[in-house]
Order: C-alpha cells, then structure tokens, then sequence
C-alpha cells in the first residue's frame, strides 16, 4: 500500500529541466549549484514518481552544439524517457537567454532576429513532436520595452500575430497534432512585458488565423505578479475552452518572480487552485515551472520537488473533503451557489420585459437585507485546508 500523498505516474506531475537544473545564478549572484545532466534529471524526476519531463531546446542540446552534437543530445534523453517510462508532453523555446534575444524574438525590432527567432522554434517544432510533446508552450520574457518609444505595441502586436499565424501554418502544412500555449507574465526580465496576463493572451488568441490551435498556459505567480486572483484567470481559461497547459509554482504577493515549489507561496490560493482544477475537464499534466532556492544542495533540490507534488496531493485530498463535507454542501446551497447555476432569463427577453416581479413588484430593500453566508461557508473551507475537520 502506497504512503499517504505519494506521487504516481496517474497523477500527472510533470517538470521542466530547466528547474531541477537551475544552479542558483540570479542577477546578483553566480550560481550556488554545478550543472545537472538531463539524463540524471530524467532519472531522479522518475524515482520520485513524476510522469513527465518539459524542455526549451537549450536545456537539452547546448546553444550553438552541432548536428552531430544534437543528435546525441537527443539520443541520450530518449533513451532514458524510454528505461524510466516518462514522457515529454510539452516543450518550448528558448527566445531568452542569448543576447540576440535582448529586445526580443518574435517583436524584436530587428527583422532578422525575428526570422531567426522563428527557425529556432520551427526546428524544435519538429523535435517536439518527434519526442512526442502534444503541447508547445511560448513565453515571450523577452517581447516588451524599458521605455515607451522603443516598441510600438501595436505594430509589435502585429509581429507577433504574423508569428503565431506562422507557426499555425507550418504544424498544419506538417499535419502536426501539438497545440499552442501562451504563457503571460506581466514584467522580468523586460520592464514591461506584452501579453501581460491571461486576459491579455485570450484577446490576442481571438485574432489569430487559426485560433483552435493556441491557447494558454498560465503561471501561478505570473498573475500574482501583476496582483490578480490566479484561480479567477484559470476559471477563465477552461470558460473559454484555452487552458491548454498550466505552470504550477508559488508567490509570495506582488514581487519579483518566485518561482517557489507549489503551495510554499499563497496557500489558501493553492487550494482554491487545485479545487478547481480537480472539478473541472482539464485532463493535462500538472506541471511545475518553480526553481529550489539557490540555498540548497542537491539533497535540498530534489526534497523542493518531492515537495511540489506533496503539496499538491495533499491539496487534492483537502478539496476532496471539502466538497464531500454535508455541512459544506448545505453552506452552498445557503450561499445560493445553485442559484447562481441557473440561467437568469432561460424564459427570454420577452418574458423578462413583461415580468413585474423583476422590476415594477420587485422589493429590492428586502433582496438588499440578504445574508449570503459567506463566511460560514469559507471557515469550512478553512477548517478543511487546516485539518481541522
Ligand atoms: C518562465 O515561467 C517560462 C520559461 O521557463 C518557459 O519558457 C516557460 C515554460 O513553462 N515558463
Ligand atoms: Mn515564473
Ligand atoms: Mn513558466
């Protein structure tokens, strides 16, 4: 029998290389930890019971290697998703780390870094796929400005739906089944950066040629950053059919980007998360973009990602009762959630215009005086998540 919370391949936890692999260099330190083979990542990540591994292009083949370096690269990480049985169920690219990226990929002014920034993603399209990635993740950190002449947004955002209406083209010319997210963050490392937050990325989705094949993968601490309510951003984007990938991670209010291990950051925002993600028809992988202190070792590393899973697990049990909980239940019902699930006017306009009991008879002093047992109804919640019930 399984220890209580204890990860499975079931549970769909995944990571990307990048974070296990981070080794603590940050704008004003050099790194705390030596570099880490993606192979051991690979390994570790399965003894822990993680279902799959994330790459941009460069955490897996060093920026610059050769074809022939490439190919090992590659042949190495395939051999072990296949010994370990994880997969690779998204990937994405780089367009940040290089300087050529400095003012950008996709809305660089400079044309010729946009059409570079455009193969390198197209190329890592094909291994992608090839690895057997369903999702393509792209992050612009570098789209955006320091100052406000140096990027006309509206041109910028032209270029970057030329972008997107290009990468559409290609995987549908190559019959390709991947998808893409956009994934917003509002600023770091560019002072200002577009697409900003979830609501920003579905409008722009809107526009696009082939908007089916984009949606979103939202980061926990992304919106935070920018001081909105991240489960509110994730109900909008299953509300529009867009969350096609999600960044699991913890923040500790409006600051620098954490990155912390999940549920270490706003708890109660956490579970409101994972509540609603075990209630709702995402079926993705649970994936956790965070980066382990640069205080720890190796040891602290792989206990930050054991953590990451743990909590989450711990969060879906606490969800579990909540919504299992009778008390809870009668608490909704007084709250009028279920009246709230009823369509306003299912009767129409008509109706609506000749109905006196929705105006003219309409005694809105009494409606005004309702309680709404709110608070009843969170201190449950509260007392669930705490373990007092
Ligand atoms: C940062 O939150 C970004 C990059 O790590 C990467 O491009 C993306 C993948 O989830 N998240
Ligand atoms: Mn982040
Ligand atoms: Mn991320």
């Amino acid at each position: 029998m399984t220890e209580r919370f204890t990860p499975t391949p079931e549970d769909k936890f995944s990571f990307g290389l990048w974070t296990v692999g981070w080794q603590g260099r940050d704008p004003f330190g050099d790194a705390t930890r030596g570099a880490l083979d993606p192979v051991e990542s690979v390994g570790r990540l399965a003894d822990l019971g993680a279902y799959g591994v994330t790459f941009h292009d460069d955490d897996l083949i060093p920026f610059g290697a050769s074809d022939t370096e490439r190919d090992a690269h590659v042949k190495r990480f395939r051999q072990v998703l296949d010994a370990t049985g994880l997969v690779a169920p998204m990937a994405t690219t780089n367009l940040f780390t290089h300087p050529v990226f400095k003012d950008g990929a996709f809305t660089a002014n400079d044309r010729d870094i946009r059409r570079y920034a455009l193969r390198k993603t197209l190329r890592n399209i094909d291994l992608a796929v090839d690895l057997g990635a369903r999702t393509y993740v792209a992050w612009g950190g570098r789209e955006g400005a320091e100052s406000g002449a140096a990027k006309d947004v509206r041109v910028a955002l032209d270029r970057m739906k030329e972008a997107f209406d290009l990468l559409g083209q290609y995987v549908t010319e190559q019959g390709y089944d991947l998808r893409f997210a956009v994934e917003p963050k509002p600023n770091e490392p560019r002072g200002d950066i577009l697409l900003p937050t979830v609501g920003h990325a579905l409008a722009f989705i809107e526009r696009l040629e082939r908007p089916d094949l984009v949606g979103v993968n939202p980061e926990t601490g992304h919106e935070q950053m920018a001081g909105l309510n991240f489960t509110h951003g994730i109900a909008q984007a299953l509300w529009a059919g867009k969350l096609f990938h999600i960044d699991l991670n913890g923040q500790s209010g409006i600051k620098y980007d954490q990155d912390l291990r999940f549920g270490s950051g706003n708890l109660r925002d956490a579970f409101w998360l994972v509540d609603l993600l075990e209630t709702s028809d995402y079926t993705g992988p649970r994936h956790f973009d965070f980066k382990p202190p640069r205080t720890e070792d190796m040891d602290g590393v792989w206990a930050s990602a054991a953590g990451n899973m743990r909590n989450y697990l711990i969060l879906k049990e606490r969800s579990a009762a909540f919504r299992a909980d009778p008390e809870v239940r009668e608490a909704l019902r007084a709250a009028r959630l279920d009246d709230l699930a009823r369509p306003t006017a299912e009767d129409g306009l008509a109706a609506l215009l000749a109905d006196r009991a929705a105006f003219e008879d309409f005694d809105v002093e009494a409606a005004g005086e309702r309680g709404m047992a709110f608070e009843h109804l969170d201190q449950l919640a509260l007392d669930h998540l705490l373990g007092a019930r």
